[in-house]
């Protein structure tokens, strides 16, 4: 089955969204999800100059041979642009090799480990009231996990709370240049552990609880703030602080028992094995697109079971069906599946470009029984929604300090 054609699509159906499309010489194709949020281009690059013409007449079966070839058999190892590149062609192959087979990815892995894949929803308000609203809202149609975000009061603004914003590209206004957002620690401190102090007495003690600090604590800041939400039981809490030094992890895991995730910028298994080994944290969050496609994903998955580290990848706007497809095919099986984040599938331009059976019922979702990763790719669709340069926005103190992402 040698691969005649490698096709790259960037389109914006609400968000960008690189998708590459691999097609055999007997007309059998896959898709894959290669977008790499802010850099969307670099990896179109890289795939058509770069990667495209290594593998046009390679065996497109032989995908663990492919993905070495590209990681191992490179100079230059690792890396967004490069992994990203690799996943959207490694997704497509196993994509192909399900079609081939008849079955649908996860049957390839290794079949169900669960009935479904427990996912969780987002609440982000301007306010602990409305916030929490919306949480209700979400745990009235079943889900049984919410990430609860809120504005900090005295900052003009508050990373993942859009406000009267519909999306990044109104955020970025006429400008396609990133927004500027404050940070100030102690701002963030007086709200976020009144906002799970007033969530779990409106909610109740069931429901799972989570949050995102998105690595803007230093590891100190991260402990305490562990401790104080430790009478709430989180889920888990997220990026607490950046992990640039792993053994940073170490310091916060020794102050608290609050459950730490990590891992969604992550590009191989290199930037967390020692957080993993050491059981420094209890989620890996890393997201096939960004790791290599589901090869990648699956070495970090394995590698995490033999220390008890669950995964729960990355599923936010900015990674395509395309992704969260074959995350349901992964989650389905991992022995060490925990949760999935979710925002939704709903949007109908984003469903005219990416066609799926998914079904989302009670907070848990079902990765498609067709064979292969079970979602296609509508090119006509796609071309009504070209590409925009799009950031997110940067982070700095009140003082103008840049600050982490
Ligand atoms: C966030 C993301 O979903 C998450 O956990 O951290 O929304 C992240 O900010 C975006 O993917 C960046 O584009
Ligand atoms: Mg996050």
């Amino acid at each position: 089955m040698k691969i005649s054609q490698i096709q790259v699509f960037v389109c914006s159906p609400g968000r960008n969204f690189v998708t590459v499309k691999v097609t055999t010489e007997d007309g059998t194709t896959g898709i894959g999800d290669a977008t790499l949020n802010g850099r969307e281009m670099a990896v179109v690059s890289c795939l058509e100059q770069h990667i495209a013409p290594c593998l046009i007449g390679k065996d497109a079966q032989n995908i663990e041979d492919i993905w070495q070839y590209l990681y191992k058999g490179v100079y230059w190892r690792k890396g967004p642009v490069n992994m990203a590149a690799i996943a959207g062609i490694d997704m497509a192959l196993w994509d192909i090799k399900g079609k081939v087979a008849g079955l649908p990815v996860h049957q390839l892995l290794g079949g169900k480990s669960r009935t479904g894949v427990t996912l969780y929803a987002h609440a982000s308000g301007e306010c602990i009231d409305s916030t929490l609203s919306k949480a209700e809202h979400l745990i009235n149609q079943g889900f049984r996990a919410v990430r609860l975000q809120t504005a900090i009061p005295g900052l003009t603004a508050t990373y993942g709370v859009l406000g009267d914003k519909k999306d990044y590209f109104e955020l970025q206004g006429n400008r396609p240049l990133p927004p500027e957002e404050p940070w100030c620690t102690q701002k963030y401190f007086s709200v976020v552990v009144e906002l799970f102090r007033q969530a779990r007495k409106r909610l109740g003690e069931e429901v799972h609880l989570l949050h995102d600090v998105h690595s803007r604590l230093t590891p100190i800041e991260a402990a305490r703030l562990g401790k104080l939400l430790e009478p709430y039981h989180l889920y888990f809490l997220e990026d607490a602080a950046i992990a640039e030094n792993q053994n940073s992890y170490q310091l916060i895991r020794h102050h608290t028992t609050v459950p730490l995730a990590i891992g969604e910028t992550y590009n191989t298994l290199w930037e967390c094995k020692d957080l993993i080994q050491h059981q420094w944290i209890d989620f890996i969050r890393t997201a096939a697109t960004h790791a290599g496609g589901l090869t990648g994903l699956r070495k970090i998955t394995e590698f995490a079971n033999v220390f008890d580290v669950r995964i729960a990848p990355h599923g936010a706007p900015d990674l395509s069906p395309v992704c969260f497809a074959t995350h349901l095919h992964i989650n389905i099986w991992a022995p060490n599946f925990g949760i999935q984040e979710f925002v939704g599938l709903d949007n109908p331009q984003l469903n005219e470009v990416f066609t799926h059976d998914i079904r989302v019922e009670n907070g848990m979702a079902l990765p498609s029984d067709l064979p292969g990763l079970g979602i296609s790719f509508n090119e006509d669709a796609a071309k009504k929604h070209p590409y925009k340069r799009s950031y997110l926005p940067v982070s700095r103190l009140e003082d103008g300090t840049m600050w982490h992402w």
